[in-house]
């Protein structure tokens, strides 16, 4: 290995970085390693520093933003794509990270939109107290953890008992799904979470932490219970252990805060949601952080080799694929959702949990999170059951004075028609 040219490149990986070929999975396969690693660290770590820049320059509108990465970005990104595609030579595994190729550049692309929207306030700072800790909370642990108050709670109950009695029976005949019913934005739930969400200042908080308006933008009930398996066994065929750290996670995208809601009581027996403390801040090489979703999203299983059992990552339940896996650069070698890798009792197992906060009902039942650079779980029940809404906020642009106005007018409107005052 040339020690020069690595020290001088200092290549940031993935946070976190697992040693695919010291795992039990992996480690007897005997797959050839990739032999060109320093320059592919080298060509990752020209794609992180175009976009350190980006980030800390002001750009002026959309299609400068636009000219600049297809410039800075798209040209490096698009370099590491053609070393690749010289130095590999299986016809699918190209065919693969193509595809991963073209959602990393859309995924980059929008992720330099929205940091550069910060650029567009000056003044980030939360507009309300409860806002400010929400927005704290964000900033320093990645996640907010607050509490349905009791009449909104029963309201929600109330209004989601015919919901609830269908998702429970849709899971009878659905057992490998994930059993979820998708909600519309404005009927009498999304009124009464959002009521919610302004009183506790999420939205609020939420600006101020992603440094744009947030909108709260949609949301869906999720049905968790004991017999689901689609988080289970992924390396049941070596007679592999799930591992503590099972399903630990990013969500994919740059700018969707996420909420979970419980309005059935969680305790650790019943999938509590939660957030490894810090995780949101972690050193790590943005390229690789996208690129890890993007090869998990470009990924297709062959037809004539189908997912086995019914583990969500057939890319790692497969000898197969798990060899596809080890034949490319070391710093490709992850997934976004990475916890079922994690070897138990190793130090990486014991940071992650030790961080990790977990949302049981002592704790609260509402948690505003970081999702997308933060990570985080969920709905493994292993007894009982679990009713969650799952909220999505969408960043959108700052408005301007003249909307913030016509908006509260016509909010207190509706207050006032609906004899709220
Ligand atoms: O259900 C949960 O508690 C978390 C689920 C989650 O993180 C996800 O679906 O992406
Ligand atoms: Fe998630």
């Amino acid at each position: 290995m040339n020690v020069v040219a690595d020290n001088l490149t200092s290549p940031k990986y993935f946070y976190p970085r697992i040693d695919y070929r010291a795992h039990p999975a992996f480690r007897d396969l005997d797959v050839a390693p990739y032999a060109r690693e320093t320059e592919v660290n080298a060509l990752i770590s020209a794609i992180d520093l175009a976009l350190e820049k980006m980030n800390v320059s002001r750009l002026g509108g959309d299609a400068e933003i636009d000219r600049v990465f297809d410039l800075e970005v798209a040209a490096r990104v698009a370099a590491l794509q053609d070393f690749l595609s010289e130095t590999i030579t299986d016809q699918r595994t190209i065919a693969w990270l193509n595809r991963s190729f073209a959602l990393v550049m859309k995924d980059l692309r929008e992720r330099i939109h929205v940091v550069n929207r910060r650029h567009e306030t000056a003044d980030h700072r939360a507009k309300s107290p409860l806002g400010s800790i929400v927005a704290r909370d964000l900033e320093r642990d990645g996640a907010h953890i607050c509490k349905l108050d009791r009449e909104s709670h029963e309201k929600l109950l109330a209004l989601c008992a015919p919901f609830m009695k269908e998702l429970r029976e849709r899971s009878k005949s659905q057992p490998n799904e994930r059993i979820v019913h998708n909600f519309e934005l404005y009927g009498a739930v999304g009124s009464e979470l959002l009521s919610f969400f302004r009183r506790e200042g999420i939205l609020d908080g939420l600006s101020s932490y992603v440094g744009s308006n947030v909108n709260f933008s949609g949301f869906a009930l999720e049905y968790s219970y004991a017999r689901q398996k689609w988080w289970r066994g992924v390396y049941s065929d070596i007679g592999l252990a799930d591992s503590n750290a099972t399903y630990m996670h990013y969500d994919k995208g740059s700018r969707d805060p996420k909420a979970i809601i419980a309005i059935t009581d969680v305790t650790e027996e019943n999938g509590p949601t939660s957030f490894v403390r810090g995780s949101h801040k972690q050193n790590r090489s943005t390229f690789l952080h996208f690129m890890m979703t993007a090869l998990d999203y470009g990924f297709q299983a062959e037809e004539s080799h189908p997912a086995v059992g019914a583990n969500y990552r057939p890319r790692f339940a497969s000898e197969r694929y798990r060899r596809e896996l080890l034949s490319l650069p070391t710093a490709l070698q992850g997934s976004s959702h990475f916890g079922d890798d994690v070897l138990d009792g190793t130090a990486l197992s014991d940071e992650l949990l030790r961080n990790e906060i977990r949302m049981t009902k002592d704790v609260g039942n509402c948690i505003v999170f970081d999702g997308n650079y933060g990570i985080h779980r969920g709905a493994l029940v292993r007894s009982g059951e679990r009713f969650v809404f799952q909220v999505i906020f969408d960043i959108a642009p700052p408005l301007s004075l003249m909307t913030r106005l016509k908006l509260q007018l016509r909010w207190l409107a509706l207050k006032y028609l609906k004899g709220q005052r």
